[in-house]
């Protein structure tokens, strides 16, 4: 379903904890922060606390709208972190942030007690990869606080999601997931308002599902949240272009163009400063589109 609506219309904004983050006017960068030694590509950069810190700084200087902060790899194959591992690794670099910037900070993580230690410590997003389904008690902290909350498709869990996956159809599949994820978050109590979606780039698919899930994204506009896209430096474009997670900016650039022309109004990206010039340029571009859809 190819959406004949102007893009503003799916996507006015979200609440977290009681702020307003509007990403009609412009889409919005979320900079990516991992305080891991093993995340696939910036793994063990910024593993320390004060790294973390000074390379989120750089970011928003570079233009980042929302800081995503994770201290768990999410990578295919990836061991899990016990809480209390996540917890340490997480709090001095949020506690840190809150107290230096201004733009939101989101949190990475399936874990309850470690999305409430970070919304404590000044956080007012979580960015939970399973949707609320890894841990019961997610969506209830997530209802209480007021905070955004990032619903994101993934089949199986990091350890085992790139074991064959299969879908119907790709596209209609995850909708049908984000719709019932999104329908459970307000029945425990969630606003519309406060919920952002994501197809999960990478999260069990292969390459093709990736591909027809970024060319077909309009389709989810039709749920009606704004969409996150997270393509940054992931596998699928090492596919295509043959290049490690070093060597894949310019591959990455050419997936945020395209997710921003179908409608993605968060781009999830390790790389702010170029991103922010690409989502600049394919937003200019497809508001044309868009606004000469709403006068014809
Ligand atoms: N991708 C990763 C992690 N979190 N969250 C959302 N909402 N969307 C994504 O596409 C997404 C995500 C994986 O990227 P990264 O954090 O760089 O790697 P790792 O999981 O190895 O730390």
């Amino acid at each position: 379903m190819e959406s004949s609506e102007p893009l503003s219309l799916h996507c006015c904004g979200l609440l977290a904890r009681g702020r307003f983050i509007a990403c009609c006017e412009r889409p919005l960068i979320m900079g990516v922060v991992n305080v891991t030694p093993d995340s696939f590509y910036d793994g063990g950069r910024h593993s320390k606390p004060e790294r973390a810190v000074a390379h989120a700084l750089e970011l928003v200087e570079q233009g980042a709208d929302i800081l995503d902060v994770g201290a768990e790899s999410t990578r295919p194959g990836a061991i899990p972190v016990g809480e209390k591992e996540e917890r340490t690794r997480l709090l001095p670099v949020v506690t840190e942030l809150a107290r230096r910037v201004t733009v939101p900070i989101s949190v990475d993580t399936t874990k309850s007690a470690v999305a409430q230690a970070a919304l404590d410590a000044g956080a007012s997003i979580v960015n939970d990869v399973s949707a609320l389904r890894f841990d019961p008690r997610m969506a209830s902290v997530v209802a209480r606080s007021g905070a955004g909350v990032v619903l994101m498709h993934m089949k199986g869990t990091p350890l085992t999601m790139q074991q064959d996956p299969r879908y119907r159809d790709v596209v209609e599949d995850v909708v049908q997931f984000l719709e019932e994820r999104m329908r459970t978050a307000m029945e425990t109590g969630i606003s519309k308002l406060n919920i952002m979606l994501d197809p999960g780039i990478g999260f069990g698919k292969l390459l093709e599902h990736n591909l027809e899930l970024l060319n077909r994204l309009a389709e989810l506009t039709r749920l009606g949240r704004p969409l996150v896209v997270g393509p940054s430096r992931k596998s699928f474009i090492g596919r295509l272009v043959g290049r490690s997670a070093e060597h894949r900016e310019w591959g990455t650039a050419a997936a945020v163009a395209l997710a921003v022309d179908r409608g993605a109004r968060i781009l999830r990206v390790h790389d702010v400063a170029m991103m922010a010039d690409v989502v600049k340029v394919a937003a200019a571009i497809a508001s044309r589109k868009a606004s000469n859809r709403a006068g014809a």
